[in-house]
This record gives structure tokens, C-alpha cells and sequence, in this order.
């Protein structure tokens, strides 16, 4: 049995983002796959949201997906998945962020909208953001390569891959 037990569901963009981190580090994990419309019983002794990512360490719960991977980041260090400097890892946190609080709202809103009227001014939102993130991230960090912050992947790639899969 591993120490870490991930509660997660297949079709969850969250939970994607720490099993994405979990494998990139090579932690090893026992999956616990929540079926979301009948959770089962003590799910929220684990997850008090009721939500999924959630995993254990030991005895010990975390939830929410960018705690969950800060977290996982800390205690199982290699390879580094945030930059080293308070000021670049303020960078990180900030996009991470700018995930949580403008592009996946805006997503969701776009993805879930049935009136048109709503979906345009959801599709303009999403615009907007994409094109921050072009203009702010893209062009002025990822510049030496693939990732985010060009050569090395970190939390910001995991944070976001799950949403520009979709
Ligand atoms: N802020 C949370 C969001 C997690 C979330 O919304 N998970 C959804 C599935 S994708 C969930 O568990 N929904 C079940 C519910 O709300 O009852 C995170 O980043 O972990």
C-alpha cells in the first residue's frame, strides 16, 4: 500500500493536475476513483468540499488541487517543480492563480452558457484572457523553450495542460 492515496475521477480536469504532478515526480500512489454522483460514505473525512482532488499522506488529508501540489512539491522535491527564486516562484503563483481565477471560470462559463448572448461575452472573456497569456507569458517567459518558463516544466504546465487539452 503507498503512502499517498489520490481520490480522484476520470473525467476531472482538477485531479488531472495532480496526477500529471504525481507522475512526473515518479511518486507512488494508490488511485481511488470517486464516482462524483454517489460519493461514497467518509468521502468528506478526506475532502471536507466534497471534491476531487483529494489525496492522503499517511493519516494526513490536503485538498485542493494547487495546495495538493505545492504540497507534493515540497515533500518529494526532485525533480523541482517551482523555480527558486522567491521572485520567479511569486511569478508561478501568480499564473497559477490567473488559472484558478480568470481562465477556467471563463471556460466553464463559455462551456456551460446556453443562451447566445451569454456564450459570445463568455467566448470574448476567454479571448481576452488567451491573449494575456500569449502576450505576458508566452512571448516574455517561455522564450528558451516548450514550457511556461521555457526550459523546465513546473506547476504552471500542469496547472493549465488539463484546459488546453480540452
Ligand atoms: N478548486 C478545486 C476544484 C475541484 C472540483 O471542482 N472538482 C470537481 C470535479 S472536476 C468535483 O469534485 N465536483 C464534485 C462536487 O462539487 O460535488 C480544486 O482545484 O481542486
Amino acid at each position: 500500500m503507498a503512502d499517498i492515496k489520490i481520490y480522484s475521477a476520470v473525467v476531472c480536469p482538477y485531479a488531472h493536475r495532480t496526477r500529471l504532478v504525481l507522475q512526473e515526480k515518479g511518486i507512488d500512489f494508490d488511485l481511488i476513483e470517486i464516482d462524483l454522483q454517489n460519493k461514497p460514505e467518509g468521502f468528506t473525512k478526506v475532502s471536507p468540499y466534497g471534491k476531487v482532488p483529494a489525496i492522503t499522506h499517511g493519516e494526513s488529508p490536503v485538498w485542493e488541487s494547487a495546495v495538493i501540489n505545492e504540497y507534493l512539491d515540497e515533500v518529494f522535491p526532485n525533480p523541482p517543480l517551482l523555480p527558486n527564486s522567491p521572485i520567479a516562484k511569486a511569478q508561478a503563483r501568480i499564473w497559477i492563480d490567473f488559472a484558478n481565477t480568470r481562465l477556467v471560470p471563463a471556460f466553464s462559463t463559455l462551456l456551460r452558457s446556453t443562451d447566445s448572448q451569454k456564450q459570445e461575452e463568455a467566448k470574448q472573456e476567454l479571448y481576452k484572457h488567451l491573449e494575456f497569456i500569449e502576450t505576458e507569458a508566452l512571448g516574455k517567459l517561455s522564450q528558451d523553450g516548450p514550457y511556461w518558463f521555457g526550459e523546465s516544466i513546473s506547476l504552471v504546465d500542469f496547472t493549465f495542460y488539463p484546459w488546453f487539452e480540452r
